[in-house]
């Protein structure tokens, strides 16, 4: 009896046990890679070794119009006070630690003028930094990603651009403006089988454009 005694509360706890020794599930939701807000200037550790630009972080009550930013008080400012010929180069960018296999990136844009090219989001494949795919105003007051006009825009206006379905095989993804399907199966450059870098810049001297809520997740 002793022994049964003993034994009947060991065997009660097997179920349980038999549970936390199983694999956890495969998890369901997205994983963020990567997480901008500029709530505090910079979440993370840019590279701000470039001259070219002047940087701020301006509260979003005084950046009305248009699709509101995702969350939080303030947004990014990139104005470029230089000639034209700026480099992405010399952007405010990125490093991954690690190479970077999103499925998904997200990010808001307000231009403040439409006749000037800048506000790039472009997206670098592995060392040494291919550019892969890219996101950009142009200076005839259409968006384009990687070559391809995504629309019109305005000026002094939030617009909310994600990437969906980014296909490394295919080397291809959705684009989303406003929540709306605008282009499909636009083209990331082959060379490129996952991410190394982000950056962001400007071409046009004059230009200023606003970032906000940067997000990459898989
Ligand atoms: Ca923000």
């Amino acid at each position: 009896m002793k022994i049964l005694k003993i034994a009947f509360p060991f065997l009660a706890l097997l179920p349980a046990l038999a549970l936390t020794s199983c694999p956890p599930a495969a998890s369901t939701g997205p994983v963020t890679l990567f997480s901008e807000t500029f709530e505090n200037a910079y979440d993370i550790a840019w590279d701000t070794s470039s001259a070219l630009y002047t940087w701020s972080f301006p509260p979003l009550a005084g950046l009305t119009g248009g699709n509101p930013s995702g969350s939080g008080s303030y947004a990014f400012s990139q104005f470029n006070t230089n000639a034209n010929g700026d480099l992405y180069t010399n952007s405010l960018k990125y490093f991954f630690t690690t190479d970077i296999s999103p499925t998904y990136v997200r990010f808001y844009m307000r231009a403040a003028q439409t006749d000037k090219e800048g506000g790039y989001v472009a997206l670098w494949g592995p060392n040494p930094y291919v550019a892969a795919t890219w996101f950009f105003f142009g200076n005839n007051g259409q968006f384009y990603a990687r070559g391809s006009v995504v629309g019109a825009y305005a000026a002094d206006t939030w617009y909310k651009i994600e990437l969906k379905n980014i296909d490394y095989t295919n080397h291809t993804y959705d684009v989303y403006l406003d929540d709306a399907l605008v282009i499909s199966g636009q083209t990331i450059n082959a060379a490129a089988d996952a991410f190394g870098a982000i950056a962001l810049y400007n071409i046009d001297a004059g230009s200023q454009f606003y970032y906000d809520d940067i997000l990459i997740q898989q």
